[in-house]
């Protein structure tokens, strides 16, 4: 069944994918981001800001925007690469889909434009299938090398989170690894703390990271289990109260409800050979969390995942 694309307000073409089970997700073929993703009950699942700018070539400040072909400016190019301020195309060229009665997946293709090849001379084919089911949301991004040269490139899936109360949220399975500390002029430090809990700016990029993160909001019950293959670091980041008055596209008080918590390729760039190919996954579910003593019961949650 091909994807059903709908046109809003802010004349953005997107699919709209739902599932059995009630719950929703929204994709933009703008950015190949996915702007939504709400549960059985309609609560949105995903931030975004109220000030974000659904204008080209602005990048949109919310959901989960794809970085690529690089991270921030590790790199010549613009700040977090291209692919987000890009069209992208429904990719009719993909494996089949398991057949399902409604709109549960949607596979996107950005291939390398002229215009790109003036400042990125690489050929590439990036492909991203989004899948929604019950409680979960599975991103499977690939690029392969469509050139007759190498390439390398770094990578981030930026997961946009909406949480109760910034104040009130855990952060389990980075502990004890090294990070880049964007705020020290990415110098490198190893965490200390049992997990991760915020009273101010954080941008780190915490390096060779577990294959799941767990994200538990206090306030909610509820915790976000970040599962991810092929994306071996993570970026944490929150503005807080200063940064987030300098950022035009995100509400002064913004930063008390969202969390960013990326699946990424900093440290270590991919690099492909000609038509060799790369695939990055990762998979966002929701779990109700179990507390005792102020404490994630972590056998709940991390390793209770099938
Ligand atoms: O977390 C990396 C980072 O580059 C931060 O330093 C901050 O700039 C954030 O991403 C937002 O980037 P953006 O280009 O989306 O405004």
């Amino acid at each position: 069944m091909p994807p059903n694309i709908v046109h809003d307000a802010d004349g953005l073409p997107r699919v709209i994918l739902t599932e059995s089970g009630g719950s929703s997700a929204e994709v933009l073929l703008y950015g190949g981001q996915v702007v939504s993703w709400k549960n059985e009950r309609k609560a949105e699942l995903l931030f975004m800001s109220n000030k974000a700018i659904w204008k080209p070539p602005k990048a949109i400040r919310g959901g989960i925007p794809v970085c690529f072909p690089q991270f921030a400016n590790f790199g010549s190019l613009e700040q977090h690469g291209f692919a987000r301020n890009r069209l992208w195309s429904l990719d009719s060229n993909h494996s089949p889909l398991p057949p399902t009665n409604s709109q549960s997946s949607v596979d996107l293709i950005l291939k390398s434009t002229e215009e790109d090849l003036k400042t990125w001379p690489r050929s590439f084919e990036l492909r991203l299938r989004i899948s929604l089911s019950a409680g979960k949301l599975t991103l499977i991004s690939r690029v392969r090398n469509t050139d007759n040269k190498a390439f390398s490139f770094t990578f981030a899936m930026r997961n946009y989170l909406s949480v109760s109360d910034i104040s009130e949220v855990r952060v389990e399975g980075l502990e004890t690894l090294d990070y880049f500390d964007n705020l020290m002029q990415r110098e490198r430090f190893t965490e200390q703390a049992d997990a991760i809990t915020f009273d101010g700016e954080v941008d780190r990029v915490y390096l060779s990271t577990p294959t799941k993160i767990a994200i538990i909001d206090h306030e909610k019950k509820r915790t976000l289990v970040l599962r991810k293959e092929g994306l071996p670091d993570s970026v944490v980041w929150n503005p807080w109260d200063k940064k987030a008055k300098a950022l035009p596209d995100f509400g002064d008080e913004d930063y008390k409800t969202m969390l960013r918590v990326d699946s990424a390729v900093v440290e270590n760039p991919i690099v492909l050979k000609p038509f060799e190919e790369w695939k990055g996954c990762q998979e966002l579910s929701i779990v109700s969390s179990s507390y005792c003593s102020g404490q994630l019961d972590p056998s709940k949650v991390l390793y209770g995942f099938s």
